[in-house]
């Protein structure tokens, strides 16, 4: 039966028909990650970074209450511009539908438009995880229950620093998630390389990643797995430095009460001010970064397919 819900536009369209890969890409990171006209410039770079690495680009947003996957450039710049976009994860793509509103999709949400429409490769920044103090606020991001059961890999530079990155590897390990460290031993923590913290499995190559994934999913091993490519060293940012602005941002938050959804994008953004603008530079740089991986673990992920 045909979703009514959803759209893929035709270059996506034909490639899923050829078997071809294709890398999904989310909307959040473009409305409510990065500020205009830096969120624009980086949505288009990243699907031109796709490209040159042998995959085709599918960017996911909800408008006018359709799961869009592949947007024009027209959606993109409007995703980028207007004010009227929410922030939409598993919770509220009910709503945002049945309104016929639009919405930027998070990892959980992307992941679940991903599926649908057949992609199983996707790229993002920084995953959400449990946040510090969350065994007070409870406040763990849907993105870890959707890793749980949506087949979907996500190639990411690890859970930012804001987060309680123990926890979240517990939260992980404890829903059976596999972690991978692409290159690294080291989960590396969004704006630096590292952590202090292991991944699960440390893999040299796509070709082994797209190995592991259809392993998990030809046994039937519902979930995805998170794929951490740690930033570009000449991007790295000094830890002294993000730690101070990571600290400064989660008192302003406190002070301002800032809960719920708004507490990712607000702590972005005050980091960004506290480091003058050196930590969007290193988000930009760093989703290319999974730009390159994640495309060409889908073209290995493909050839192996293409050989049973
Ligand atoms: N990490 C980033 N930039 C982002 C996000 C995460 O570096 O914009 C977004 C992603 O869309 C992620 C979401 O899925 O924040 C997590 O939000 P929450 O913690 O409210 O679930
Ligand atoms: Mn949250």
């Amino acid at each position: 039966m045909k979703n009514l819900y959803l759209e893929i536009n035709p270059e996506i369209q034909q490639t899923l028909s050829e078997g071809k890969p294709i890398v999904a890409l989310e909307s959040t990171i473009i409305s409510h990650g990065m500020p205009y006209p830096e969120n624009i410039k980086t949505a288009k770079e990243v699907e031109q970074v796709v490209r040159d690495n042998g995959s085709i680009p599918a960017t996911i947003a909800i408008l006018n209450g359709i799961m869009k996957v592949g947007l024009s450039e027209n959606e993109l710049e409007f995703l980028a511009k207007s004010k009227d976009i929410q922030k939409v994860s598993r919770r509220d793509i009910p709503y945002i539908i049945s309104r016929k509103l639009h919405g930027a999709t998070t990892v959980a949400a992307t992941m679940i438009i991903s599926q649908l429409a057949g992609i199983k490769v996707f790229v993002t920044g920084g995953i959400g995880g449990v946040h510090r103090g969350a065994s007070e606020t409870f406040d763990i991001s849907a993105d870890l229950q959707e890793l749980t059961k949506t087949n979907v890999a996500v190639v990411c530079a690890g859970p930012k620093a804001i987060l309680d990155i123990g926890l979240t590897i517990e939260y992980l390990e404890t829903h059976g998630v596999p972690v991978i460290g692409f290159k690294t031993s080291e989960m590396p923590a969004f704006y630096t390389r590292t952590s202090g913290f292991s991944v699960d499995f440390h893999l040299d190559t796509e070709k082994e990643i797209a190995e592991l994934l259809k392993a998990k999913w030809e046994l039937g091993l519902q979930g995805g797995a998170v794929i951490t490519n740690p930033i570009p060293e000449e991007f790295e940012m000094d830890k002294k430095l993000i730690d101070r602005a990571i600290d400064s941002a989660l008192n302003d938050a406190e002070r301002n009460n800032i809960a719920g959804k708004n507490i990712t994008p607000f702590l972005l953004d005050s980091i960004k001010e506290v480091t003058s603008g050196k930590s969007l530079i290193s988000n930009i740089e760093l989703v290319k970064n999974n730009a390159r991986v994640g495309s060409r673990i889908a073209c290995e992920l493909t050839s192996l397919y293409d050989e049973d």
